[in-house]
């Protein structure tokens, strides 16, 4: 929850810049449990932006405030934390690592310009952070690597860096050798590779710096070599390479200069060691975060148009230039209300003005267009929950923004006498539904609008009123997703439950059937009187329903034929017999009886229902299942595992091919029953070790194995009981 600055311990005001050149934007990434939000929190600490690190097992970092978070043990959400070093305000972004989250890790990575990949040394690489390292190479963002974890008793340094190489590639080198203590295990300070010096922790912070000892210098020579070799290939002075190659011992400040630049343009991966508990390394991180990161300046912006999609001029990183802004996430706040997360990336935003906010492209997710001008009153600077007050942010920097009434993740805010858009990044589809029920009539008032809140501000999140099954559905991006979003529900004051989710099936007849429907009650008072026959026939599928008259002498009188048709019409959609729409048939009424006076239209209507139930009870009712066309994107080495799983689930495989878009990844598609598909969101991703993605789109219906119709009925049978 938001508040006030001074609760948690932050010092001195917030940092202002007014230069986008003295901005850092930097998003870190890596696996759960690698060491992200500890090492944000030592940073903090280390530069005097806190007074202490806090600690994730406490539940008293910055990043991870919120309740589920802390109760989770893990980052749940996006979270930013800006710090001074050197002049240079840098914007750290810790995502969460967990894949159920992706959604906040992209909105971090669309608010950075270089990613830090935290890797730890005890746990090494899972494949998700694999491929997200190649998504950054495809759009050429800077990376630098941080190994962590070094005091843990089974890191090993090394083995991590070869496992980042063989993954990441050959560019990534270190720039830094971890030194170890007296115990040969403990790490106590660092071998600078480029300048030769240790750089000792135990006593201090920043560390104290003297000469290598005599022993470290095989292991020095060879990966100086190899950093020195690595940075020369990458440098735009060819002349270099032949230099060295002769034997010329190039200057150190050539060398810091070619490196920084080669990691500002993504062509070079510095790695560097560090500890959150001792604090080795963390100056060294800070420098390669301020010095060979590059600045907002440096990075294309996303292409804006007006807010009818019409093209615009690229724009650049100039405050002066006009305002375009991006909510990259929006969270509610049960005390403040809207908290909105802003990267700016043209002109400068500030308090008490009047702005323009656009929403567009997001409609399938139930974000309706919107287009709205409103004031600004507070600019603030987001330290985690902290806020505090600032009066300005200039192309480049990141803010916060509270109150806003219509403000939504992905939303573009622009001036109000020129508004603009940008398109919101590819955010990830949810797909595991997750069905809720409110405890209590009151407890369904709060639900609306709990979750009216609650989806503007995640779009990961996606709300699917059933007409068919009459549930809530919430599609959620996994089990920890779906249980952040209760827990936020409950925490709201609304008492739900969650139930099995139903697939919505329908019901059609398998071959020709004869109904006589008799609606007769004739004693005493005003009677009822209704006689029909109809003929059903089962009809192509998607046919929907077929209604014809085959009357002859007027037996069922013309106006009452409408009559048996709507009776017929209703007992369709109540289903005959598992309470599911009957689709696909061809209605003949042939025959029927009336009364002069007892006749009516609601007794034939009665009659047209019995005589649809009745044809039902004689011929034979198939329950139809939706099937989907699917489409799994893994790594090869899982194909076979994944296609044999397709079997289990009645799945019918129709082909395998290369990804396209990536290297080792194939696409299996398929046709799976919509009922084997509503936890294998949960299911592929512990059959692939999270690597694996899938799509789904309804294709048809198809008739459901008798067995499992069986089983149907009687559930829809005892539950009616
Ligand atoms: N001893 C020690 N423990 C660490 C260090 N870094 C992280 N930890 C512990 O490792 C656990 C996970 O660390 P986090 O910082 O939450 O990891 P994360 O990368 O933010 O994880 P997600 O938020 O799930 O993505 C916590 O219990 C930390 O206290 C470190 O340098 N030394
Ligand atoms: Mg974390």
């Amino acid at each position: 929850m938001a508040q006030k600055s001074q609760e948690k311990g932050v010092t001195g005001s917030a940092p202002v810049v007014e230069d986008p050149g003295r901005v850092r934007n930097v998003v870190l990434v890596g696996h759960s449990g690698a060491g992200k939000t500890t090492l944000v929190e030592a940073l903090l600490a280390a530069t005097g932006t806190i007074g202490r690190a806090g600690s994730v097992t406490e539940g008293t970092t910055v990043s991870d405030h919120d309740p589920a978070a802390v109760k989770q043990q893990r980052s749940v959400a996006l979270s930013c934390a800006p710090l001074m070093h050197n002049g240079i305000k840098v914007n750290l972004l810790d995502t969460p690592g967990y894949a159920d989250f992706v959604g906040e890790l992209r909105a971090g990575l669309r608010a950075a310009d270089a990613a830090l990949f935290v890797v730890s040394s005890v746990d090494g690489m899972d494949a998700a952070t694999a491929a997200l390292w190649e998504e950054c190479a495809a759009v050429g963002m800077p990376r630098a690597v941080a190994i962590t974890r070094l005091d843990h008793q089974r890191a090993d340094f090394d083995e991590t860096v070869a496992t980042c190489r063989g993954v990441f590639g050959d560019n990534v080198l270190p720039l830094y050798l971890p030194l170890h203590g007296d115990d040969g295990q403990s790490v106590v300070g660092l071998i600078g590779l480029i300048t030769q010096r240790i750089f000792e922790y135990s006593a201090s912070y920043p560390p104290a710096v003297r000469d290598p000892d005599a022993e470290h210098g095989p292991a020095i020579a060879e990966a100086r070599n190899e950093l020195i070799e690595g940075i020369i290939a990458e440098s735009e002075d060819e002349s270099l390479m032949e230099r060295y190659l002769e034997g010329d011992d190039i200057e150190l400040e050539v060398l810091i200069t070619d490196l920084e630049k080669a990691v500002a343009r993504g062509h070079f991966f510095p790695v560097v060691p560090v500890c959150a508990e001792t604090k080795v390394g963390l100056d060294a991180l800070l420098e390669v975060l301020t010095s060979a990161f590059p600045s907002p300046l440096e990075h294309e912006l996303p292409p804006v148009t007006g807010t009818d999609g019409s093209p615009r001029e690229p724009l650049k990183c100039d405050p002066n230039g006009p305002l375009v802004a991006e909510v990259v996430k929006t969270t509610i706040d049960p005390y403040v209300g809207r908290v909105s997360l802003v990267r700016v990336f043209s002109g400068t935003l500030r308090p008490e003005s009047t702005v323009h906010i656009s929403g567009h492209g997001m409609e399938a997710r139930g974000h309706p267009d919107h287009d709205t001008d409103e004031r600004i009153a507070h600019l603030y600077t987001p330290l985690g929950a902290n806020v505090r007050e600032t009066q300005a942010c200039v192309a480049g920097d990141i803010c916060a923004l509270t109150k806003s009434t219509s403000a939504e993740t992905g939303d573009t805010i622009s001036a109000k006498d020129k508004p603009l858009l940008i398109m919101p990044w590819d955010m990830p589809e949810p797909l595991l539904p997750v069905a809720i029920v409110a405890k209590t009539r009151s407890d369904e008032d709060a639900l609306a609008k709990n979750l009216g809140r609650l989806v503007a501000g995640d779009p990961t999140m996606r709300l699917e009123r059933n007409a068919e099954t009459r549930q809530l559905v919430l599609w959620c991006m996994g089990e920890a997703h779906a249980d952040v979003v209760l827990d936020r529900l409950k925490a709201g004051g609304v008492d739900i439950d969650t139930e099995p989710v139903k697939v919505a099936l329908r019901e059609t007849f398998a071959g020709p059937s004869k109904g006589h429907g008799r609606h007769v009650k004739q004693s005493g008072g005003h009677g009822q009187y209704a006689v029909c026959d109809i003929e059903v026939e089962p009809l192509p599928r998607g046919s929907g329903f077929e209604f014809v008259d085959r009357i002859v002498g007027g037996v069922v009188p013309h106006n009452y034929i409408p009559s048996v048709e709507k009776g017929v019409r209703s007992q369709m959609e109540r289903g005959i017999v598992a309470g599911y729409p009957v689709v696909d048939i061809k209605v003949t009424l042939f025959d029927g009886k009336a009364h002069s006076v007892d006749s009516s239209d609601a007794a034939f209507q009665t009659a047209g229902g019995l005589a649809l139930r009745e044809a039902a009870e004689k011929g034979q009712v198939t329950l139809l299942e939706p099937v989907d066309d699917v489409t799994i994107r893994i790594p090869d080495s899982f194909v076979g595992a994944v296609m044999s799983d397709m079997s289990g689930r009645r799945g019918r495989v129709l082909g395998t091919e290369p990804d396209p878009n990536a290297n080792e990844k194939t696409l299996v598609r398929a046709e799976v029953p919509a009922t084997e598909l509503v936890r294998y969101a949960v299911e592929l991703r512990a059959m692939t070790s999270g690597s694996g993605t899938f799509a789904r789109s309804f294709a048809r219906y198809d008739p459901m194995p008798t067995h499992l119709a069986e089983q149907v009925r009687k559930e829809h049978a005892a539950a009616k009981a």
